[in-house]
């Protein structure tokens, strides 16, 4: 039997997600969103795409959730993405309402399933999903380490002309202003990053991955970044349903970990076919961990907002 994904929205990061996951022979696609004829269409057009690219992983489109019945993985993507001049923390009330409705007829529907949830403000709404499904823990993980990670390594990539291949980054902590890049834990073919270039450069090509998701909304203009962001999401799937025990930055509901307590924050997760198979604890100097906890912070203040 195949594996079943479905991503719930089919707007620019569902739809890219879909057809990576399907490029990638990964698992049948239920894409679902509650605009007539989007998802239907795209799925549509995504499956009319396989005979030329090759794959046997089927691609539906519906607005109705008996379709995602015994999905493995539920991607969330659904809700308001961000235009130019709006923070994250202003989608907070919008989505949380879009997200709860998706996680209850989710949880109905795929009982089962590890929940991945995108929409943002991230950590917040991965928590969202976390409560209102009810799920343990494991099974509810949120992308964003993966994706600035991935912005980071090729801020890296390109300022050395090394091969994106060489570089490993690790950007730890919530999604938003506070994130966490670890030059110090990123390296290029081994050798720490800090040892690669001046303080000044490493400097700024942090604070161009911390303003990576801005800076891609101020070229764009009528939404957000999405080729990137479908593939650190189909990274996590693949990790998932493939049970590779990747290590990967992640939301993950931290209980004591780093000495954070009740939220979600972005750390090294080991993912595999069970979801969020244990949280890496790394060692952190001083300075780092309190960004840590300045970001687990501002997760919580949004959290306490909702009420979570
Ligand atoms: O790193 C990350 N986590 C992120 C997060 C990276 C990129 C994008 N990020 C967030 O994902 C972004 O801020 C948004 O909150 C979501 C989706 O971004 P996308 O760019 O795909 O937004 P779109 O194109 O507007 O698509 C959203 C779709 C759209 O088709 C809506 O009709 C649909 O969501 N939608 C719903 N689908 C199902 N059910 C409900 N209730 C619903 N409401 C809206």
């Amino acid at each position: 039997m195949r594996n079943r994904v479905s991503v719930v929205g089919a707007g620019n990061v569902g739809a890219s997600t879909a057809q990576r996951v399907a490029e990638k022979h990964l698992a049948d696609v239920v894409l679902i969103d509650v605009v007539e004829g989007i998802p239907e269409g795209k799925a549509l057009d995504l499956w009319e795409s396989a005979p030329v690219e090759g794959f046997d992983c089927r691609l539906v489109g519906t607005r109705d959730y008996a379709h995602t019945a015994g999905s493995d993985v539920v991607v969330i993507t659904a809700g308001l993405a961000r235009t130019p001049g709006m923070s994250r923390d202003d989608l907070l009330f919008k989505n949380y309402e879009i997200v709860k409705g998706v996680t209850e007829q989710v949880a109905q529907h795929s009982p089962d399933a590890i929940l991945l949830v995108v929409t943002n403000p991230l950590d917040a709404m991965a928590q969202t999903a976390f409560r209102i499904s009810g799920f343990p823990k494991q099974r509810v993980v949120g992308m964003a380490g993966v994706l600035d990670s991935a912005r980071f390594r090729s801020f890296i990539a390109e300022e050395l002309s090394v091969s994106v291949q060489n570089v490993h980054a690790m950007v730890l902590g919530g999604h938003g202003d506070t994130m966490v890049p670890l030059p110090r834990y990123s390296t290029v073919a081994g050798v720490p990053v800090t040892d690669l270039m001046p303080t000044a450069t490493l400097d700024r090509l942090v604070q161009r991955t911390r303003n990576g998701g801005a800076e891609i909304v101020s070229l764009l203009k009528t939404g957000s970044a999405y080729y990137a962001p479908s593939s650190a999401i189909v990274e996590m799937v693949d990790s998932i349903l493939c049970d590779r025990q990747k290590i990967l930055p992640c939301a993950a509901f931290l209980e004591g970990e780093y000495g954070i307590q009740g939220v979600f924050a972005g750390v090294p997760v080991k993912l595999g076919r069970r979801g969020v198979e244990s949280i890496l604890e790394i060692p952190l100097g001083e300075e780092e961990q309190k960004a840590l906890h300045r970001s687990a912070a501002a997760v919580k203040e949004l959290v306490d907002k909702l009420k979570l």
